[in-house]
């Protein structure tokens, strides 16, 4: 399918490079970036052609086919160089997708993507069958497609800015979990992003399946006219089909059929990781997983890394590592979890058009203090005044932030770093900053308060 082509790759990250990997064997591969970074050695003895450097990425559209990393915004000019010239441009998936023989269950959605992609993945496993997670969770699609046969199943994480540049990218079972203010650096307006999302269903035809969040007006009313199978889950309220749930009980309502399963123990807290749970029940129940089997693979899942992660307790105080939260939507569902008096480590780089306000005005009842971080410091400080929180500190670094949070708490507090930002203005990403903070836990638990 791909065989002496000459493509284009733009971006040498984790895409690029494992795109250049399959595909520079049969075709002519070329990778442009914008900086001049540093050639991996797994690509070193491949015949590729380089140039770095260059954020113009100068002849980029004399291609057959341009495939185009998720992090390059589609404003950039070659974009519209390759269309004059009516090369087409692809995301990695779309490739991935095309070569792949195992049926994807692909999960999208604002927050908790990864969490739901690896639960999945875990029940799967569980039951016997060979799932493997792959996409925006770290592990490009693309990467693994060399590894699998028609009887596995990928699990694929998929981001809007993957989703931007597919044409046959056809998900067996799609989920879309909710949509709330994020990226707007890329998108014009929330709705714009939310209809980028949908792209996950477009191709689906009456046999696919798309599992919805009931309880999300917008994707509601973006969901009205799918090609697919529609399936909701809600917390809620019963649904026509899909999932709810009402008491103690999980319903499951699929073509005419109702189950009830008792609710179960699970590590993953917060209702919002129920609606997590409920999808991924639906997709597990949908690849025969028998509901039984679905319960106890949920109850042996281990809550992921950076994601309202439980550090430890130190003089009675509970430090929780919320890093991945890079957005106040995503904050205020840890904010959510926890009851007891919290004190809130925030901040890092703003989120365009993300609403601060929010995050503070219905949380404060919770706040026993905020200490803030990096570059958003001066406008988190005022937002957060004017929605009432008089207990504001700021910390240069996170270790002085995290002993300014701690000397602030007293014995059944929660000291919770759900920062609301990104943490490229201190931090690599957020998985180098959730690192850092456990660092920072873990040397105070060695020394004492
Ligand atoms: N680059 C350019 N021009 C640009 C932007 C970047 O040349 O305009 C170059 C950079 O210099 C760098 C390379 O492109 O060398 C990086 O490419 P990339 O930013 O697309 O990142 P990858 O390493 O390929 O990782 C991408 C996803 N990154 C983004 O979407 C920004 C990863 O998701 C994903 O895990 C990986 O593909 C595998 O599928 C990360 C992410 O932050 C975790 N995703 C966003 C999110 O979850 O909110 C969408």
């Amino acid at each position: 399918m791909f065989k002496g082509k000459k493509i284009n790759i733009i971006g040498l990250g984790n895409t690029g490079i494992a795109a250049a990997e399959v595909l520079a064997p049969a075709n002519e591969v070329a990778i442009f970036d914008r900086k001049e970074v540093p050639i991996p050695p797994q690509l070193e003895n491949l015949p590729l052609k380089f140039h770095l450097g260059d954020p113009l990425y100068q002849g980029a559209e004399e291609a057959d086919l341009i495939i185009i990393s998720p992090g390059v915004p589609p404003t950039e000019p070659f974009v519209e160089r390759a269309i004059a010239s009516k090369v087409p441009i692809r995301s990695e998936i779309e490739i991935a997708y095309q070569l792949c023989p195992a049926p994807i269950v692909a999960v999208t959605g604002t927050d908790g993507k990864t969490t739901t992609t690896s639960l999945i993945t875990h029940i799967l496993n569980r039951a016997g069958k060979r799932a493997i997670a792959a996409g925006n969770i770290g592990n490009p699609f693309i990467k693994v497609v060399p590894t699998l046969s028609p009887k596995d199943i990928v699990v694929l994480e998929v981001s809007s800015f993957q989703l931007e540049w597919i044409e046959f990218f056809r998900p067996h079972i799609g989920i879309l979990l909710n949509i709330s203010t994020d990226h707007l650096e890329r998108y014009p307006s929330l709705k714009e992003y939310g209809k980028t999302k949908m792209r996950l269903f477009q191709n689906q035809n009456e046999m696919d399946f798309a599992i919805l969040n009931g309880d999300d007006p917008l994707v509601c009313s973006l969901s009205k006219d799918l090609p697919s199978h529609r399936l909701f889950f809600s917390l809620y309220s019963p649904v026509e089909e899909g999932a709810f749930t009402k008491g103690e009980k999980i319903y499951i309502k699929i073509k005419g059929n109702e189950i009830s399963i008792p609710l179960f123990p699970t590590r993953l807290e917060g209702l919002h990781n129920l609606q997590n749970i409920l999808a991924s029940f639906l997709a597990a129940f949908l690849l025969h997983v028998p509901p039984d089997e679905i319960s106890q693979a949920v109850s042996t899942f281990q809550p992921l890394e950076h994601r309202m992660e439980k550090v430890g307790y130190i003089n009675g105080v509970l430090f929780v590592n919320d890093s991945k939260a890079t957005n106040p939507h995503a904050a205020s569902k840890a904010l959510a979890s926890f009851s007891s008096p919290i004190v809130l480590i925030a901040g890092g780089r703003l989120k365009e058009g993300a609403d601060y306000e929010m995050l503070f005005r219905r949380y404060k009842h919770k706040l026993k203090a905020t200490v803030l971080i990096g570059e958003a410091t001066p406008l988190l400080e005022k937002i957060a005044r004017k929605a009432g929180i008089k207990s504001v500190y700021k910390g240069r670094d996170l270790r002085e932030a995290v002993k300014q949070a701690f000397r602030l708490s007293s014995p059944g507090d929660t000291v919770l770093f759900s920062p609301a930002c990104s943490s490229f203005d201190m931090f690599a990403n957020f998985e180098e900053r959730g690192k850092r903070f456990k660092e920072i836990v873990q040397s105070f638990w060695e020394g004492g308060k």
